[in-house]
Parts: C-alpha cells; structure tokens; sequence
C-alpha cells in the first residue's frame, strides 16, 4: 500500500495557516508549539514543523538539516520552558495508522507535570 501524500487540510495545516486558533506557546522560524485542545496531563504541549510532514518518518527521511535541528533544539526549549524537565516528563509521536496518529501532520507530544502512567500497547 502506498503511503499517503501530505493532506494540506489537516487540523494543524490549519493552524499553521491561522485558520483555527490555537494556545501558542513558542514560535520560531521552523516550529510552532501550542497547547492540545484536549490534555492529558498538566503540561501537553504540541510542537510541529511548520514544513509539510505527515509523520516523523516523512520529516526525518525529507526536512533538510536546519528543520530537523530547529525542531530538535525547540523540543528541548520548551520542554525547559514548561518547568517539566527536572522532574521528567515524556515525548510522544504517534505515527500513522499502527501508531494511533489522529492528525496526519508530524507531531511531537510533551507531557509532564505529574508522574505519568505506564505506557501499554
Ligand atoms: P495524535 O493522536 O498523536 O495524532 O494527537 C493529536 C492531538 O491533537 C490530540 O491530543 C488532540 C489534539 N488536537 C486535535 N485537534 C486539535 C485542535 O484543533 N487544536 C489543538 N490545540 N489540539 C488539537
């Protein structure tokens, strides 16, 4: 089965867009960050690439070195940003069908600010 291009109207197209709002909490020339609508835990951040990837492997077989190390570099930001990092917290990409993703534009979850479940399949 062939691997599905890049749907230019999912959810988080839209936001990087400006055509749904959403809780900005950094931008820079290759990321945004934003608060998820729905949280699971004090802190749940979302950061995207503002470049068109579906899914990590898409961004990390196709982004160009300066995205991949904008985005890396902003993770660590933010996570240092949203207090969470002394204590720990947990990085999340779910990826494409198997892994649960929900919006096909790559995303990195930051969650913390409680001591988290363990993680079954
Ligand atoms: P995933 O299952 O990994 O694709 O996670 C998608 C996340 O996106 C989920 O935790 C809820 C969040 N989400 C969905 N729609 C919106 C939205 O319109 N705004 C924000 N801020 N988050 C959203």
């Amino acid at each position: 089965m062939a691997v599905k291009p890049y749907d230019p109207e999912n959810i988080f197209a839209k936001i990087l867009r400006g055509d749904i709002p959403c809780t900005k909490v950094y931008e820079d020339d290759h990321v945004l960050a934003f608060n998820d609508i729905a949280p699971q835990a004090p802190t749940h951040i979302l950061v995207i690439p503002k470049g068109a990837y579906t899914s990590y492997d898409d961004f990390a077989l196709n982004a160009s070195d300066a995205e991949i190390i904008a985005y890396t570099r902003a993770i660590g930001k933010i996570s240092e940003a949203a207090g969470v990092v002394e204590d720990g917290y947990r990085l999340i990409a779910n990826t494409r069908d198997h892994g649960r993703q929900d919006v096909p534009h790559l995303h990195v979850h930051i969650i913390g600010g409680t001591k988290l479940g363990l993680m079954l399949p």
